[in-house]
């Protein structure tokens, strides 16, 4: 592949490696000839076979320790359940944050605070611990990404999450308890006022049985609009509300801004409604979906929805209200526009005034336009209604145009000069064309199958340029073999230049992701250390927060044992727990840390206890003590030079035993643990 880099080397390349200062115009050259460069770069470069540009590239990319990224990657982490956070451009991977899966290394689900987060993000009484994260979203401000949340969608189990960016700790999962599965997001509206979640499966609406014969009259698609509430940092379930949509299989989304701001659309696929039955000699519902050549773009006017809805024209299903499609269709909330053949993302432009979609079965973009779409629905200028009574627009008189850009555009995101890029799927090739001229300008390979695509700030309303992301779903041939299952591959792209160029070649082996957003980093503003107490999912000091000398063991409760407990470097205080078998024990553990980046950990063996105490956060553990035995407890994160010496034991007597003694008071004697252990720690202050 070397050689393949080394053709797309291009002139003017500028050289700088330490005192090495050369300019060379100089394409296709061979390794390592007249750059300019000392003899000990040449000969490394010969040694480990680079060419120029992979030089260059690696110049490019290279962000030496102490330095940092220009950019951070908010990465969907496909089936873990997980997001991960990048630097770009070093690719280098700085954090993995638990969302909807539990996270050990965060103490994410295992006991602590955050359990509850998880717990109740079953669906129907069941408890769910992966899920299929498709589109993380930053949020908004005037259409511009802010820094404070990130919002990401559980496909396979109609979830949405809030990371909350101020310490990137998932903070809230809310389930839609109406659909089954969803797609079109986390998108949210230019000032994340909602946060949009469309449905992708069509199923009965509230979840119940069906058969599947009904398909037509009963099962439905939704849009769900969660309002955001951002001086709670979390989502309001009781000031959400959704549009009930027709069965035909939703896909993206995407909300409008600036001119479009109050509208949002969504394509979808399988109009022909096609249900499978690859069992009873029926096509499969892969075939049965691609008989039409056109699906429909759904374009709703979500301010229009959200007025009907307080003037409560909506009918509660499970807790929630819904707007019926009939009464959308009636009072231009949904309206359908043709797209061609199974159509596949669906992004607003910067300036608001173009919607893009792709098809994954065409070879074209199509840009639709809002003002156009705007006229005809205000005209009430229809050409015709589906099945379900809505109206439908003439797709010709909505469309700008289309570029023709390859096989399978998917989906498009664009740079501060008015280009788009969208990635081609069955070509493996990231299309550059100019989205206000409606011209292709150039094609880049890529390795392979790329699904989606990323830009820096590319979904605001002013994109950065520099750099997009091709998201490969296959990477034969990039890396070294890990046995049959391959890493999904994130191929950086300079965009600087007249030509794009691939960078570097980052391998995920995570899970698949699907969409990421690239933030400057800038914008973010994360804390270092929390102060003394902090409960970080209720917000404020917990009301259980232990401060130095106020250590406790309470037994006033019969069967329950509170234990009021601090951690510093490097000792637990209690670091001797007894309890009898059967109680129920109750840990608040205060860190009492205030130094950056001193982290400890807390396990006790056998309970599956393992939580994360950064500095000052607060945790409640609650567990029952049903096995006697003796469980040492300890740090799970090297602290200082006596880490290994943070340590006790809880002690479960059998049921009925006499208590031992002093045992369990706040100051064993015999603790071996000195008090000065601060100082005899870590370098840091
Ligand atoms: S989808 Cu995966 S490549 Cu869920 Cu946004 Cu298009
Ligand atoms: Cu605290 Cu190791």
């Amino acid at each position: 592949m070397n050689t393949r880099l080394a053709v797309r080397a291009l002139a003017g390349i500028a050289l700088v490696i330490g005192t090495v200062v050369a300019a060379a115009c100089a394409p296709q050259k061979p390794k390592g000839a007249d750059l300019g460069a000392s003899q000990s770069i040449k000969s490394l470069m010969e040694k480990r076979g680079l060419s120029e540009a992979d030089v260059e590239a690696a110049l490019k990319t290279y962000v030496p320790g102490g330095k940092y990224d220009d950019y951070m990657i908010f990465a969907s982490g496909g089936q873990s359940g997980q997001v991960l956070v990048m630097g770009v451009p070093s690719m280098r991977l700085l954090k993995v944050i638990g969302v909807f899966t539990p996270e050990p290394w965060q103490g994410y689900g295992y006991g602590g605070d955050s359990t509850a987060v998880i717990d109740g993000a079953g669906q129907s009484g069941h408890k769910i611990t992966w899920a299929d994260v498709h589109h993380p979203n930053l949020s908004e401000s005037k259409g511009d990404y802010d820094g404070q949340y990130l919002f990401v969608n559980d496909k396979a189990n109609a979830r949405v999450a809030v990371v909350d960016l101020a310490d990137f700790n998932t903070k809230q999962i809310v389930v839609n308890p109406l659909v089954s599965s969803d797609h079109g997001g986390a998108f949210v509206t230019p000032d994340t006022d909602y946060v949009i979640e469309t449905s992708q499966y069509p199923a009965p609406l509230g979840r119940e049985y069906v058969p599947i014969d009904q398909y037509k009259d009963k099962y439905r698609g939704l849009a769900m609009f969660w309002k955001f509430d951002r001086k709670k940092g979390r989502i309001d379930p009781a000031q959400s509300w959704a549009i009930e949509l027709p069965p035909y299989t939703q896909d993206l989304a995407d909300a409008g801004k600036l001119g479009s701001d109050g509208w949002a659309f969504i394509n979808s696929f399988n109009t022909e409604m096609a249900v499978g039955g690859t069992l009873e000699g029926k096509p499969p519902i892969e075939s049965g979906a691609s008989q039409n050549d056109m699906d429909y773009l759904h374009v709703i006017n979500w301010k229009a929805a959200e007025k009907l809805v307080a003037e409560g024209k909506t009918t509660t299903i499970k807790g929630f209200r819904v707007l019926s499609m009939q009464t959308a269709a009636e009072n231009g909330v949904l309206t359908l526009i043709g797209e061609p053949k199974s159509p596949h993302g669906c992004d607003v432009t910067p300036d608001g005034k173009d919607v893009i979609v792709g098809g994954k079965l065409d070879t074209h973009a199509t840009v639709y336009n809002f003002d156009k779409i705007k006229a005809l629905i205000d005209a009430k200028k229809y050409d015709g209604k589906d099945v379900y009574g809505i109206p439908i627009l003439s797709f010709k008189e909505s469309i700008r145009g289309q570029v023709e850009i390859g096989l399978g555009p998917l989906h498009t995101v664009f740079d501060d000069k008015g280009m788009a890029y969208t990635s081609v799927f069955l070509d493996s090739a990231v299309a550059k064309w100019d989205y206000k001229n409606l011209k292709l300008i150039e094609k880049l390979p890529v390795h392979y199958n790329i699904g989606h695509i990323m830009a820096a700030e590319g979904d605001t309303v002013s994109p950065d340029g520099h750099y997009v992301v091709a998201m490969n779903k296959m990477s034969i041939d990039r890396f070294t073999g890990v046995g049959p299952l391959y890493p999904q591959n994130f191929q950086l792209i300079d965009t600087d230049g007249d030509k794009m160029r691939i960078l570097s070649d980052t391998p995920i082996g995570i899970g698949e992701p699907h969409y990421s957003q690239m933030i400057k980093i800038d914008k973010l503003k994360p804390l270092k250390m929390y102060p003394v107490g902090t409960n970080i999912y209720q917000g404020g000091i917990d009301p259980n927060a232990t401060v130095a000398g106020k250590e406790r063991i309470d037994r006033s409760k019969p069967g329950v044992v509170d234990v009021y407990m601090t951690a510093i470097r490097s000792h637990f205080t209690p670091d001797r727990i007894e309890v009898e078998e059967g109680d129920v024990v109750n840990l608040h553990i205060t860190s009492l840390e205030q130094a950056e980046d001193q982290t400890h950990g807390f396990t006790i063996n056998m309970y599956n206890v393992d939580l994360s105490l950064e500095p000052g956060k607060h945790e409640n553990v609650t567990f029952k003590a049903d096995l006697p035995g003796v469980y040492p407890m300890y740090c799970t994160e090297f602290c200082s030079a006596l880490h290994l010496e943070m340590a006790g034991y809880v002690l479960v007597r059998p049921k009925g035993t006499p208590a031992p003694g002093a045992s369990g008071s706040a100051s064993g004697s015999a603790s071996a643990a000195p008090s000065a252990a601060p100082n005899a720690s870590a370098p840091k202050k």
